[in-house]
């Protein structure tokens, strides 16, 4: 089998509910779709897509355009060989990590629909049945804040993650006081700022909230930050954006800066590299989520795909953008939450998902 054929699409994934973080507020993301078709006519499909701007250092135009020089590199190529897949990838394109991960996630999909197995099987086979999940919070007032973590709590979510940052601090000390008022025995609180305090800043949360049960996710913007950090701080440390690749996971696994990840697919390029950083984790037994910044049900699948094959234990859950823009890829298979969980799509091999010829639209280029 050969790569014959990569068409790209761009698809808008509005936020029809406030979904804001310490550096920005999402509106309409122009996510990526990417299919590839091979020799046989099989296709498989792949995608990326940023929250904002203002969250990780891309953006989605900028995956489009790195897709013209990553599409022609791989074309003519065997979809299942990954590693070939991404040797060719990198000699032709240093960085970008998102437009590979979209086609990697392509390959993964199309490799699984050529071999007839799920992702999940060709990844070593679900550990869990449903994978937990874990459920933002915006930044708002503190009743705001606690009347969704009832609310949360009441729909079977366990896991929470209250957004802070960009503002006063004492104001996101007061959220999170409420909200540590509201959870129930069993219910897991991360503070995910997005790299919005300074150590300063993250010191007295820690010390005004000492004795509450949560973990600081990201809170501060530099890998030296949180290791300063790490020094005077009462609560888990959880590593987001400075996860940029395995070497940067292993050294804050190694220095003993992170308690545990919150991985992003497309920022580490991919299932295959997320694969290599799932089994570090599983080894050096940190905790980690499977997910992205935003997208619809492709990336979705590939988070919850590659979530269901994490020991249960060390599973952070997978987060999916779903609940935010509410749009399905595919309205029958495409992920979704239910009671906490998040389900496997069903629809066949590879990820699992089902689209009607042309559902996407013209795409914005082919390359064959
Ligand atoms: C909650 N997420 C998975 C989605 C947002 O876009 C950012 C990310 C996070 O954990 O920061
Ligand atoms: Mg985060």
């Amino acid at each position: 089998m050969a790569i014959q054929e990569i068409r790209i699409f761009c698809v808008p994934l509005a936020a029809k509910k406030l979904y804001n973080m310490s550096s920005s507020v999402v509106s309409t993301p122009f996510s990526t779709v990417v299919e590839v078709v091979d020799s046989s006519g099989l296709k498989g499909y792949g995608e990326a897509c940023l929250a904002s701007p203002q969250y990780q250092p891309a953006f989605n135009d900028g995956v489009r355009v790195s897709l013209e020089i990553l599409a022609p590199a791989i074309l003519g190529y065997d979809p299942i060989k990954l590693n070939v897949i991404h040797a060719l990838m990198n000699e032709a394109l240093d960085g970008h990590p998102e437009g590979k991960a979209a086609l990697d996630i392509a390959c993964w999909d199309l490799s699984g629909k050529i071999l007839d197995r799920s992702v999940v099987d060709l990844l070593g086979g679900a550990r869990q049945k449903n994978i937990i999940t874990y459920h933002v919070v915006g930044i708002g007032t503190p009743e705001y804040a606690a009347t969704e973590a009832e609310r949360l709590q009441r729909e079977g979510i366990t896991r929470i993650q209250l957004k802070a940052g960009g503002r006063p601090i004492d104001q996101d000390i007061e959220c999170i006081k409420a909200v540590c008022k509201v959870l129930q025995p069993g219910t897991d609180l991360a503070v995910d700022t997005n790299r919005g305090w300074t150590s300063a800043e993250a010191v007295k949360v820690s010390n005004a909230c000492a004795g509450l049960s949560l973990s600081l996710e990201q809170p501060c913007s530099t890998e030296a930050e949180l290791i300063q950090l790490k020094m005077q701080c009462n609560h888990p440390i959880i590593v987001d954006e400075n996860t940029t690749d395995i070497r940067s996971v292993a050294r804050m696994i190694s220095s003993g800066t992170a308690d545990g990840f919150g991985l992003k697919i497309t920022r580490l390029g991919g299932v295959t590299n997320m694969r290599a950083i799932r089994d570090l984790c599983i080894a050096t037994h940190t905790p980690m989520s499977s997910d992205d910044a935003w997208g619809g049900d492709i990336i979705a699948a590939a988070g919850v795909a590659l979530g269901a094959t994490l020991d249960p234990h060390f599973s952070r859950g997978a987060w999916i953008a779903h609940p935010y823009h509410q749009t399905h890829y595919d309205e029958v298979n495409g992920p979704r939450i239910e009671n906490g969980f998040v389900t496997l799509p069903k629809g066949g091999p590879g990820l699992g998902l089902v689209f009607k010829d042309g559902q996407f639209g013209e795409p914005a280029a082919v390359y064959s």
